[in-house]
Formats: C-alpha cells, sequence, structure tokens
C-alpha cells in the first residue's frame, strides 16, 4: 500500500490533547494516514525569527506529524495576505473585498517554496501526496520543479469562481495553469467543477474531455467533484452523548416552550450572517404572531480577527443585533442571542438538536458542513428543519430535503422561517429522512476513499447522481 503524505496550511493530527475535539476533515485524513501510514506536513502555528527549515516530528494516535515555523513576515504576506485578503474573498465573489498586492503574492509564493524545499526530501518512492485547500495552488509545481515524479493530487475546499471574476486576479492564468502539475484534482460540486473547466477551456485553451480528464500541452489532469461530509457515525453517537443531552435539556429549559432558530458560522462575511439578521428581521416585523413564540441564537466564534474585513463584519454585526434586539425586545424576551464563542462538538450537537429551525445562508460556501451537522444531530422522532442557501454546495446534496432560499433575499428567508416553523412533523420526518441518507451514506470516508482510490489507482470515479 502506498503511504500518503497530506500536506495543508494547519495539520490537524490527532494529540494526547485535542483527542475527540478534531473536527471531520482532520477525523477522515488522520484515520487515511493511519491505515496507510504517511506523514502530515504544515505550519505549526508558531512564528520564528529567522526560518531554518527544521522540522518538527510527533506521533500520536499513530499518525505522524511533520511541522514547520513560519517567520511573522510569511504570515503577513501568505496567510493574512495572499491567502485570506487575496483569495478568499474573490473565490467567494467578493471582488469588492479582494486585494491584489505584489508583496502578497511574492510571501505566497515564498512560503509555497519553504513547504516544497522541506517537505520534498520526505517523500519517498512511491508514496502518495494529497495538497489540501488554496493555501497551496502552487506547491504541485514546485515539488515537480524539486524532482518529484509522484502521483500528486489538490483538493479544493472553497468555490472555483466563474471565470470572469477570477481573471481579475493579475495573475490568474499562471495559477490555474498550477493545477497541471497534479495528477487528480477535487472540487465540491458540479457547479465548482464545471467552472474550472470553464476557465481552462476559454482562458487557457485545454481540452476537456467526457471523464473528466483535462489536457494543456503535454499536461494532463483529472477533475472530479467530490463532496466532503461528515463523521455522521460519530457525530450521532455524539449527539446522543450525556454531554449532548445535557446541553440539549439547558437549551430547551431556557427556551421555556419558545422555538429555537439556530446559526453556527465562523466569523465570516462568506456565511451571509448580516443577511440572516435583516431576513430574520423582516420575519419579526410581518409576523408580529410570531414574536416572543421563538428566538434566534446564533454562535459565531471570532475567525481571522487581524484581517480588517474580518473586524467590519464584527462590529456591523454586533450593530445589527442590538440594533434588532432594541427594537423587538420585551422584558421577558430577546430576538437575538448572539454568541461569539465557540462550543465543544459534542456540547453543540445537543444545542442543534434542541433547535426546531437550522439556519445555514451562506452567500457562497464551497460546502457548509454545519448543514450536515445539523441534519445528524436531529432527533428522528421529531426532527427540526433545515433552512438552506442554494449557494452553498451542501445544497447540491441536501436540497430535496431542506427548505432551500435565496439568502440575499430577506423576504424569502422570512418566508422560509415562517414554513419551517409551521411544518408538521410528518412533512418533517419525510425531508429529514432524505437528506440523513444523503449525509450518512455521502460521508467524509466516503469522500477521501473517492479521492485517493482516483489518485492511488488511477480510476475515474463514477459520475455524481443527479438531483433535480
Ligand atoms: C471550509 C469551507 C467546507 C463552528 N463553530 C463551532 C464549531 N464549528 C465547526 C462546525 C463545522 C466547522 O466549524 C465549519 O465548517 P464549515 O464547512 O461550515 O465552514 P468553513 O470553516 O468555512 O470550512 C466549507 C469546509 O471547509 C470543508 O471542506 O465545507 O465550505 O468554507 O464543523 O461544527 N465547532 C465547535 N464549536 C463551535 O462553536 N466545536
Amino acid at each position: 500500500m502506498n503511504r500518503l503524505i497530506v500536506i495543508s496550511n494547519r495539520v490537524s493530527a490527532p494529540t494526547d490533547s485535542n483527542s475527540g475535539a478534531q473536527g471531520g476533515l482532520a477525523v477522515a485524513l488522520s484515520a487515511a494516514l493511519r491505515e496507510n501510514g504517511g506523514i502530515w506536513f504544515g505550519w505549526s502555528g508558531e512564528v520564528t525569527d529567522k526560518f531554518d527549515g527544521h522540522i518538527n516530528f510527533q506521533r500520536s494516535a499513530g499518525v505522524t506529524s511533520a511541522t514547520i515555523d513560519l517567520e511573522a513576515q510569511d504570515l503577513e504576506e501568505y496567510y493574512n495576505g495572499y491567502a485570506n485578503r487575496t483569495l478568499w474573498p474573490l473565490f467567494h465573489y467578493r471582488i469588492d473585498l479582494a486585494e491584489y498586492e505584489r508583496e502578497f503574492a511574492g510571501g505566497y509564493q515564498r512560503v509555497n517554496d519553504r513547504f516544497a524545499d522541506t517537505v520534498r526530501p520526505l517523500i519517498e518512492g512511491d508514496d502518495v501526496v494529497w495538497i489540501q485547500d488554496y493555501h497551496m495552488f502552487p506547491l504541485g509545481e514546485k515539488l515537480r520543479e524539486r524532482g518529484c515524479g509522484n502521483r500528486i493530487g489538490f483538493f479544493l475546499h472553497i468555490p472555483w469562481p466563474p471565470r470572469r471574476l477570477l481573471n481579475t486576479l493579475p495573475e490568474a492564468a499562471e495559477l490555474a495553469k498550477k493545477m497541471f502539475a497534479y495528477d487528480v484534482i477535487g472540487f465540491h460540486t458540479q457547479e465548482w467543477l464545471e467552472s474550472f473547466f470553464d476557465f481552462a477551456e476559454k482562458d487557457l485553451g485545454a481540452t476537456i474531455h467526457e471523464n473528466g480528464m483535462v489536457e494543456l500541452g503535454d499536461r494532463r489532469v483529472l477533475a472530479l467533484a467530490d463532496p466532503i461530509g461528515i463523521d455522521a457515525k460519530e457525530f450521532v453517537e455524539g449527539a446522543n452523548s450525556p454531554t449532548a443531552r445535557l446541553a440539549f435539556r439547558q437549551m430547551r429549559d431556557s427556551a421555556v416552550g419558545r422555538d429555537v432558530i439556530i446559526g453556527v458560522d465562523r466569523l465570516d462575511y462568506s456565511k451571509g450572517l448580516e443577511e440572516r439578521f435583516r431576513g430574520y428581521e423582516r420575519f419579526l416585523d410581518k409576523h408580529p404572531e410570531e414574536r416572543k413564540e421563538v428566538f434566534l441564537l446564533q454562535i459565531a466564534p471570532p475567525s481571522r480577527g487581524t484581517v480588517e474585513s474580518y473586524q467590519k463584519i464584527r462590529s456591523a454585526l454586533e450593530g445589527l443585533a442590538g440594533k434588532i434586539n432594541g427594537a423587538y425586545a420585551d422584558v421577558d424576551w430577546v430576538p437575538i442571542r448572539y454568541v461569539n464563542q465557540g462550543y465543544p462538538r459534542d456540547q453543540l450537537a445537543g444545542i442543534y438538536r434542541a433547535a426546531r429551525v437550522g439556519l445555514v445562508t451562506p452567500l457562497r460556501d464551497g460546502m457548509n458542513l454545519v448543514a450536515k451537522e445539523y441534519v445528524a444531530a436531529q432527533d428522528p422522532d421529531d426532527p427540526g428543519v433545515l433552512v438552506l442557501s442554494r449557494f452553498a454546495g451542501a445544497a447540491a446534496q441536501l436540497g430535496e430535503g431542506a427548505v432551500l432560499i435565496n439568502p440575499y433575499s430577506a423576504e424569502e428567508m422570512s418566508d422560509a422561517i415562517v414554513t419551517a416553523l409551521r411544518m408538521g412533523r410528518e412533512e418533517r420526518i419525510r425531508r429529514w429522512r432524505l437528506m440523513m441518507d444523503n449525509v450518512e451514506k455521502e460521508d467524509v470516508i466516503w469522500w477521501r476513499k473517492r479521492f485517493t482510490d482516483a489518485l492511488m489507482e488511477e480510476q475515474t470515479p463514477a459520475p455524481l447522481p443527479e438531483i433535480s
């Protein structure tokens, strides 16, 4: 069996202190590393005065991780800069927020060189390399330049934007050409895959073959749609754990008979939180009879707080929540409970289960795992309703069971909340079953296998089923 070398910006391999607290992606990749052997390589999270290429190896729970420290300037230009101020907004269709600075692009290349220099000697014989996400687009090419002839795959966890948007990036064509250094590239949905095909064909002159093979000059890459899932089994167990049961009871007690509408998102402008608050405000305005019967619990742990656009969205949301609460609250009721902190996974599962409505309304999202976690946490005999943005990758799999909305429309959001609150138990169970079947079948292990099978066996995966 081939060893697997996973490379990502941060390493979330299991450690003695985080076991049980890893997310689905980390669980799936750790399981693959345990089965195949290999290494998870990435940035340590630590800053050093002078980069020296030193690798810190650790082995825990059957997984070896290898990490490097980076310089403060690296992080400013590569991570806060190119990754989070250039690529993240652009790939989420926010060219108004995207910053195109040469030093960001330079720092991004430099850090990818540092990754390539340090990881290259660790790659042996027939190891298979799997690179994760937008921090590392050029890494495959840089490994090739250093003589790496191994199979290399790349998975993009965020959308691939339409070509007319991508072309606002000065080095768009160079960036896209780097995808041809890989053997297999994966996207969450058919839509992102087709956006890539479109760019490859129209802007690079590549040829797209029926089976997903894309040819540019003498390079060929297999491009596929491979939607990520959650560890459904583990999540269902978590939702039935003593911690989750306690969180469920406490939530229901504090709701005093009111329906809970839940939102859980990293505090990020792509998640559509402002639009969600405005949609909820519209609902309160149009349905006075529902006021005091419900409240919105929005959990939004801050992220990327050193980037200005994240500071802005944070203060905009504080203002908006304050305004809505000020306008509608009464002595015995507050319409929005807005919480800027994270909770342990099992506790979160109990809170999801206590909520009658899951509001997942990103303006654009590669997949969105919260939607799947909300579904997995429900009580099969009395499940809640998922209200889901049609612009989340998850809509392609959960669209038949969820109430789909356009998150830009406060009217649609308001109507969907009413539909969800008034939905009868039978209809809720019917819709939940449709979604849960998918969450269980296309879980994170399925996702990982679909990709690594293609990468290791050069096998083209079956096309995704069409969902009307
Ligand atoms: C990127 C893509 C894609 C959130 N609050 C708490 C908490 N979370 C966890 C959720 C979920 C994860 O964070 C968020 O995952 P998402 O998929 O929703 O979003 P991104 O972070 O933007 O992830 C996305 C994903 O990559 C995977 O490919 O789906 O489209 O943008 O697991 O549960 N976890 C805990 N406490 C919290 O308060 N424990």
